[in-house]
Formats: C-alpha cells, sequence, structure tokens
C-alpha cells in the first residue's frame, strides 16, 4: 500500500492530523492498536482551549462540541477553607470549553469514516523503517500477516508508550524529565457538578479536583499515593478523602454516587527533543507529556498538529520544505511553555512529601500573593485558556 502520510496512532493527534491533511487533499493511513472502542473507553483531558477547539472547526468535526459543550469563563482556586474566582473573560477576555477528550475522538472518529479515511485498528508490531530517507515506510501485522506501507512522512501520534520515539536514534533524542512523587485518582460519576466551575484545592492532606463532563457528570479527582492501588479505594473512601480537602458549600453541594470509572495516573513532566528526526516527525504525547493540572496535554496534542499540517500542507501545495525544517523548533517553543505552567500549577496545588514547613509556608504565600493580584491572576488566565499558536 501506498499513502502520502502514514500517521501511527488514533488517538486525538493522530485522527485530527488526518482529518485536517484529507481535508487539504492529503492522503492518510492511519494505524492503531488497540480497537476503536478501547480507545473511546480512556477517560481522559476536559477542558478544551480556544485554539484547540477553532482547529476542530477547520477539520469540520466542532459541531457537536458547540451543542453540548460547556463555556467557563473563569476556574476556582480554594485554600485555607475558602475559595477563590479566576475570573478569565474579565481578565483577558477569552474563555475554555469543557468537553471531554473522548467525545472529540469519537466526532473525529465520526468525521473520518464520512470522509472514507482509512484506519487500520488491531495494527500489531507497528515498525518504522528507512526514516532518514525519503521513501520512508511502515511495517504492521493484522491477522497474522505483514503489511507495508508506502509514503512520503510518517507522523508518529502514537502516545508516550508508542513505537514512534523510540525509532529515533538515541544519540539524536534528549530527554527531559520529572517524575512527581504522587498520582491522581480520578473518578466519574452521574451526579451533577459540586460548583459551575472547576475547583482546584489546596489543602494540607493533599490536592484535590472537581470538575465535569456535563450538567449532569462528574470528574473527580483526589492527589493519591504513588503505590496506591484502585482496588483499595472504595467510592465512599475516595468521597470521604475529597470531603476533608473541600470548602463547606462544595461538601454541601457534593452529591457521591456509584463511581462509573475510577482509576489513577502518574504525574510526569517530560520532553523529547527534537521532534522531527529525518521524515519521521512526533505530535502529541508522543513527544511530550505535562502533569494534568494546567489541563495542557491535549492541548497542547493540538498546537503540534496544527504546526504539522501546516508544514505538510506548505510541503504538497507551495513546494516548500521551510515549514517541515521549522516544525521541532516551533512545536517545542510552545511545548515549553506550558510545560514550565503544568509544572508551576503542580507545585502550587499539591503537598510534596518531602516538603518542609518552610516550603509550605512559602507555597501558601504564593497562593495568596496570586488571588491578590491582578497581574498574577491574568498571568494565569492567559496561560490556562492557551497561549497563541
Ligand atoms: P494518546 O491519546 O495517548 O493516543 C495515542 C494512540 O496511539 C496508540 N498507539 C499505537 N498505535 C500503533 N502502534 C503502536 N505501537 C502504538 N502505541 C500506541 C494508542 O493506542 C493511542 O490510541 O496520545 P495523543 O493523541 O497525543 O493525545 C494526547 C492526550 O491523550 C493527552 O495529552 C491528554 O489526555 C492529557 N490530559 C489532559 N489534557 C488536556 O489538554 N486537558 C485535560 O484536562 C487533561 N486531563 C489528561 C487529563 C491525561 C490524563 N491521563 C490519564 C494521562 C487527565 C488525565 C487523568
Ligand atoms: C478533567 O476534567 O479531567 C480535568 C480538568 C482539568 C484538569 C485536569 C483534568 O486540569
Amino acid at each position: 500500500m501506498r499513502t502520502q502520510v502514514a500517521i501511527i496512532g488514533a488517538g486525538p493527534s493522530g485522527l485530527l492530523l488526518g482529518q485536517l491533511l484529507a481535508k487539504h487533499g492529503i492522503d492518510n493511513v492511519i494505524l492503531e492498536r488497540q480497537t476503536g472502542e478501547y480507545v473511546l473507553g480512556r477517560i481522559r483531558a476536559g477542558v478544551i482551549e480556544k485554539g484547540a477547539a477553532d482547529l476542530l472547526d477547520e477539520a469540520g468535526c466542532g459541531t457537536r462540541m458547540h451543542r453540548e459543550g460547556l463555556i467557563h469563563d473563569g476556574i476556582e482556586i480554594s485554600f485555607g477553607g475558602a475559595r477563590h474566582r479566576i475570573n478569565f473573560k474579565q481578565l483577558i477576555g477569552k474563555s475554555v470549553i469543557v468537553y471531554g477528550q473522548t467525545e472529540i475522538t469519537r466526532d473525529l472518529m465520526d468525521g473520518r469514516s464520512a470522509i472514507g479515511s482509512q484506519t487500520i485498528y488491531e495494527a500489531e508490531d507497528v515498525s518504522l523503517h528507512d526514516i532518514g530517507t525519503d521513501k520512508p515506510k511502515v511495517r504492521y501485522s493484522k491477522g497474522g500477516q505483514v503489511h507495508e506501507i508506502e509514503c512520503d512522512f510518517i507522523a508518529g501520534c502514537d502516545g508516550f508508550h508508542g513505537v514512534s520515539r523510540k525509532s529515533i536514534p538515541t544519540d539524536v533524542l534528549k530527554n527531559f524529565e520529572r517524575v512527581y512523587p504522587f498520582g491522581w485518582l480520578g473518578i466519574l460519576v452521574d451526579k451533577p457538578p459540586v460548583s459551575d466551575e472547576l475547583i482546584y484545592a489546596n489543602h494540607d492532606r493533599g490536592f484535590a479536583l472537581c470538575s465535569m463532563r456535563s450538567p449532569t457528570r462528574s470528574r473527580l479527582y483526589i492527589q493519591c499515593r504513588l503505590d496506591d492501588k484502585v482496588e483499595d479505594w472504595s467510592d465512599e473512601a475516595f468521597y470521604e478523602e475529597l470531603k476533608r480537602r473541600l470548602d463547606d458549600e462544595a461538601i454541601k453541594r457534593l452529591q457521591p454516587g456509584p463511581s462509573i470509572e475510577k482509576s489513577i495516573a502518574p504525574l510526569r513532566s517530560f520532553v523529547a527533543e527534537p521532534m522531527r528526526h529525518g521524515r519521521l516527525f512526533l505530535a502529541g504525547d508522543a513527544a511530550h507529556i505535562v502533569p494534568p493540572t494546567g489541563a495542557k496535554g491535549l492541548n497542547l496534542a493540538a498546537s503540534d498538529v496544527y504546526y504539522l499540517w501546516q508544514a505538510l500542507v506548505d510541503f504538497y501545495k507551495k513546494k516548500s520544505s521551510a515549514g517541515i525544517d521549522a516544525y521541532s523548533a516551533r512545536a517545542l517553543s510552545r511545548v515549553w511553555k506550558a510545560e514550565r505552567f503544568s509544572w508551576w500549577m503542580t507545585s502550587q496545588l499539591h503537598r510534596f512529601p518531602e516538603s518542609s514547613g518552610f516550603d509550605q509556608k512559602i507555597q501558601r504565600s504564593e497562593l495568596e500573593y496570586l488571588v491578590s493580584s491582578q497581574a498574577a491572576m491574568t498571568a494565569l488566565a492567559e496561560n490556562y485558556v492557551g497561549l497563541p499558536y
């Protein structure tokens, strides 16, 4: 088989890139290790920046997001028993959309089916070849048979554990990493949200987040130990711990219910440089990971896809390699700013096991400064709604 761009991974990065390329007449095939149902079963991101929403529109897949997504003009930061609103709309005139990654993925999958582009699910043993030449190839097996795709470019959109990043020689790639000494235990529950906006809570016992997916579905998180097991957290124990970390008003409005999903995610900051090697381009979690505190992972995947899509359109339509040559530097410049913001949000809101009394006093004073300073709140708002592409 031959295609112009072989895309590895049918997560949001791969599907969005595929859709944008196809809309501009660039042929592409997506190879995904899992089934479509499996991909849709992963509960992940919930907050969409305007830039990512605009790209979804550009891909022709934004209709349901505009109908069902919730527009949030701010967030609330809770500490010392009180909540403080950061009003994005007032500070910088912008908002975010709360709409689940699962729904975005579904909309992109539907869009792809509608235009008839090919996705090969359950592709096993995907391997990348000749990426240093202008005739790269991808091999995979399916149903016991080995297949090969010849292409012009490969887009590695296969997440943190994928094969693409690993195909770049180790002497070329430089990894930057910070692993945090805690995780997030999250549940999904069919009960109305605790508040109209997201509550990010800093508490002596650890961080908590009250988020949502719709007016009737909540997504709730608490900071947990790295060695905690999901099975050891009953729903009752989860709600008890969450309540300890929230303010009185939030506790009153919290409606516990049976969890419909429960999982633990470790927290990590990671960047691999460069994001291009020969004809292989990395995008999204394949190249970088942020801790979820700033809600940036999916949004960074979208900005990578934006730069890559533009670069490939320039290559095919204007015969210019300038975009593909600049891709890694352009993407990384935005990636590092989001890494910084996510690290900062994580540092301000979590309880670090090794933190001293001094560290805790500094953390509290930083939060007090934040909610009392127009300049500090504006800086948070600007980063949270998303820096320009
Ligand atoms: P994905 O979503 O991991 O998709 C990669 C796909 O590649 C497939 N794959 C392979 N296919 C073929 N061959 C192989 N060898 C393969 N290896 C892997 C996988 O099966 C998968 O389908 O990466 P992508 O597309 O780059 O998307 C990134 C986002 O999923 C991620 O950044 C966000 O979910 C992060 N994130 C959040 N981001 C936000 O912007 N806002 C949020 O509010 C937010 N909350 C979160 C999050 C991530 C979380 N977890 C669990 C990590 C909350 C959590 C709890
Ligand atoms: C979510 O709703 O899953 C969510 C929201 C905000 C975050 C992280 C996760 O910062």
